[in-house]
C-alpha cells in the first residue's frame, strides 16, 4: 500500500524520526524509530518531562530504551538524549516501564522494571538525576551497588513482574508505598490468569518490603501491566490530588492495562492504608469483560497518570499504537503517538471517571466555523466547509427533538456495547440516531470515520429508561484494505431526557479522539484514509435515524502544529 506523508500527525505527541546524517542516499526511513508508550510523566522545575518506551533502531517493539522530551505546557515538545538504555546486569535485556516520584527533598527518582537475562527475568532498579539542579534531567545514574532494588521472591511469576507505580507516603507511619504489577502464580504451566498488584514498603526508598496479601487482585484479567493507583476528590471538582493524599475525602482509582486485552480498565474504590488492601465500589467492576469501566473505549494502552502542581490536576496520558500493517509501519518509519494529555477527576456521581483534553490544546486553535441551530433531518448530512479538518478540533452540542422513536435494546446485545455497535453501525437506521460526525471523510464519502451516539430504550425494570451507546466506526474509513479497523463502542452514563448530548472530536490526521457527554465516555479510534487526505479531508453532520436532530452549536477549529520533538 502507499503510506502517504500526510498521515503522520500533526499535534498528538511523536518522537522525531531518526536519519542518517551526512548520506542523503541512505535510505533514512528504515533506520527510523519507534515502539512508543508511556513509562513515567513528570512535573520538575517548570518543565514537564516524558519518558517513554522507545526502540531506537526499528518501527517495531524491541532494543527498548527510555526516550526523553520535556515541555513547558504539554504541547510544544523537545527531544532530549536518551535517559535510560541497558548498562547494568539488572537491566542489559531492557529498561521497561517505570514510575517517577518526588522525593521530600524535591528530587525525583526513577523506579523502573529492568529485564535481566534472555528469559525474560524482571527486577525493579532505581536511577537519580546526575545534577538535581539540571530542570531538563538530562543525565540519570544508576548505583550499581544497590540495583536491583527489587527481585522477585516468594513463588512470584519473575517474567510476569513489572512496571512500578509511583510510590506514595502515609503521613502516619512515614512509610513510603508502590505497587507492582503480576498475575498470581498458579503452579500450572499454562500460568495464572488472576492478575494482581503486589504492595511493596519502605522507609528509606531503597530496602522494599513486600505485604503478603496483594493490594487487590481480580479473576480472568491476565496479566496486570503499568498499574496505577491515585486519589480523587469527592466533591467533584475538577482539582487534582497529590498521590499520597487519602482520607476520607478522596476515594481512590485503581487502574490496570490488561495485556490480554489490550485495554486500560479501571475501578473506583476505598484504600485502607493500615491493612494495605484496596475495595472497589463496585465488585462487577471486576468482573467480565462488559462490566469494566475503560478509559477509553478505542485504542489507548499503558497509561499513567501524574500530578501536575503548577495547575493542581491530575493528568491522564495513554498511548495509542498504529492499526496498519507492520510493513507499512516500517516504511513510514514511526509506529506509535501519545493521545491527547487528559485532566481526569471523578465524577459528582462517584461512580466514574470524567476526562478532558488538557486546556493547553486549545493554544493550537486557528481559524474556525461556527453552526448554530440546524436541524439535520432523518437521512440528511450536512456538511461543514471554510476550514481544514484534517487537523481539527470540533466541538458540537446536539439537541434531538423527540426520544419517542428510541428503538429498544436488544437484551442479547444490552451488556455488550462493542458487538451492539458492530450490529448497528453508523449507516444502520435507528429510531433515535445514529447521529454524530463523519471525520477524515472524502468528497464523495466513500471515505468516512464515523463518531456517532445512538438512543436505546432499555428493557423494563432497568434503572434507566434510556440507554445511549457511543461508537466509533471506521469501517468506511479507508479505500486501503490492509487495515484493521475494529469498531469502538461504550455506553454513556448520562441523563439524556432533555434530549441533550455533546461531542468533541480531536481529528489528526490518522487518529480521532472523542469525548461523549462531556468526557464521561472516551474513544480514540486510529484511521488511515487513502483519498481524505490532507486538504482533501471533509467533515460532516450526519442523522441516520428517524428523529430529527438539530446542532444547537458547533464550532471548528483547525489546529497549529506545534513543536514536535524537532520534527
Ligand atoms: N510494555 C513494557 C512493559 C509493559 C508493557 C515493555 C506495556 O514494561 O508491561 O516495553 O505495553
Amino acid at each position: 500500500s502507499i503510506v502517504d506523508p500526510q498521515l503522520k500527525t500533526g499535534y498528538h505527541f511523536q518522537p522525531i524520526k531518526n536519519w542518517i546524517n551526512g548520506n542523503a542516499n541512505l535510505p533514512n526511513l528504515l533506520s527510523a524509530l519507534v515502539e512508543l508508550e508511556l513509562a513515567a510523566p513528570l512535573y520538575y522545575k517548570g518543565w514537564y518531562h516524558f519518558f517513554y518506551q522507545y526502540n531506537p533502531k526499528g518501527a517495531v517493539w524491541g532494543n527498548i530504551v527510555w526516550a526523553h522530551s520535556v515541555s513547558r505546557d504539554l504541547i510544544n515538545w523537545h527531544a532530549l538524549e536518551t535517559a535510560l538504555e541497558p548498562s547494568i546486569p539488572s537491566d542489559q535485556y531492557g529498561c521497561w516501564s517505570g514510575s517517577a516520584t518526588i522525593l521530600p527533598d524535591g528530587t525525583p527518582v526513577i523506579m523502573y522494571t529492568g529485564v535481566a537475562s534472555p528469559n525474560n527475568y524482571q527486577v525493579q532498579n532505581i536511577a537519580y538525576p546526575k545534577n538535581a539542579s539540571d530542570p531538563l534531567l538530562r543525565e540519570w545514574v544508576k548505583p550499581s551497588h544497590i540495583n536491583p532494588i527489587i527481585v522477585p521472591e516468594g513463588g512470584i511469576n519473575a517474567t510476569q513482574f513489572r512496571d512500578p507505580t509511583t510510590a506514595w507516603r502515609a503521613a502516619g507511619d512515614g512509610h513510603w508505598r508502590l505497587l507492582i504489577g503480576s498475575v498470581a502464580p498458579t503452579g500450572g504451566t499454562r500460568g495464572g490468569t488472576r492478575g494482581v498488584a503486589y504492595v511493596y514498603r519502605s522507609r528509606d526508598f531503597r530496602r522494599w518490603t513486600r505485604v503478603r496479601r496483594p493490594l487487590h487482585s481480580a479473576p480472568a484479567t491476565g496479566m496486570w501491566e503499568c498499574p496505577d493507583f491515585y486519589p480523587v476528590s469527592k466533591d467533584g471538582r475538577r482539582v487534582g490530588l497529590e498521590t499520597s493524599v487519602m482520607g476520607t475525602r478522596v476515594k481512590h482509582v485503581l487502574k490496570n492495562s490488561l495485556d490480554l486485552r489490550r485495554y486500560d480498565y479501571y475501578t473506583v474504590g476505598v484504600y485502607d492504608r493500615r491493612v494495605e488492601r484496596y475495595v472497589p465500589d463496585d465488585p462487577a467492576g471486576d468482573e467480565g469483560e462488559s462490566r469494566r469501566m475503560r478509559y477509553d473505549y478505542g485504542n489507548f494502552y499503558a497509561s499513567k497518570t501524574f500530578y501536575d502542581p503548577a495547575k493542581r490536576r491530575r493528568i491522564l496520558w495513554g498511548w495509542a499504537n498504529e492499526s496498519d500493517t507492520a510493513a507499512d509501519d516500517v516504511a513510514k518509519g514511526w509506529a506509535g503517538i501519545q493521545a491527547i494529555p487528559r485532566t481526569v477527576w471523578l465524577d459528582p456521581s462517584g461512580k466514574q471517571l470524567l476526562q478532558w483534553p488538557i486546556e493547553e490544546v486549545e493554544a493550537l486553535r486557528r481559524k474556525s466555523v461556527t453552526l448554530k441551530d440546524r436541524v439535520i433531518k432523518p437521512g440528511q448530512h450536512l456538511e461543514v466547509t471554510g476550514i481544514q479538518t484534517a487537523q481539527a478540533d470540533v466541538e458540537v452540542s446536539f439537541e434531538v427533538s423527540s426520544l419517542k422513536g428510541a428503538e429498544p435494546l436488544d437484551p442479547a446485545l444490552a451488556s455488550d456495547a462493542e458487538r451492539l455497535c458492530g450490529a448497528k453501525g453508523a449507516d444502520v437506521e435507528g429510531g433515535v440516531g445514529p447521529f454524530g460526525l463523519w471525520v477524515l471523510a472524502s468528497a464523495n464519502r466513500e471515505e468516512r470515520t464515523a463518531v456517532f451516539f445512538r438512543v436505546f430504550r432499555a428493557a423494563a425494570g432497568s434503572d434507566k429508561p434510556l440507554m445511549v451507546l457511543m461508537c466509533t466506526d471506521p469501517t468506511k474509513s479507508s479505500l486501503n484494505p490492509d487495515l484493521y479497523r475494529p469498531t469502538f463502542a461504550g455506553f454513556v452514563d448520562t441523563d439524556i431526557s432533555d434530549g441533550k448530548i455533546s461531542l468533541r472530536s480531536l481529528i489528526d490526521r490518522s487518529v480521532v479522539e472523542s469525548f461523549g457527554a462531556g468526557g464521561k465516555t472516551c474513544i480514540l479510534s486510529r484511521v488511515y484514509p487513502s483519498l481524505a487526505i490532507g486538504k482533501n479531508a471533509r467533515l460532516y453532520v450526519f442523522n441516520n435515524g428517524k428523529a430529527e436532530i438539530k446542532v444547537s452549536r458547533l464550532t471548528a477549529w483547525e489546529m497549529k502544529k506545534p513543536l514536535m520533538n524537532g520534527a
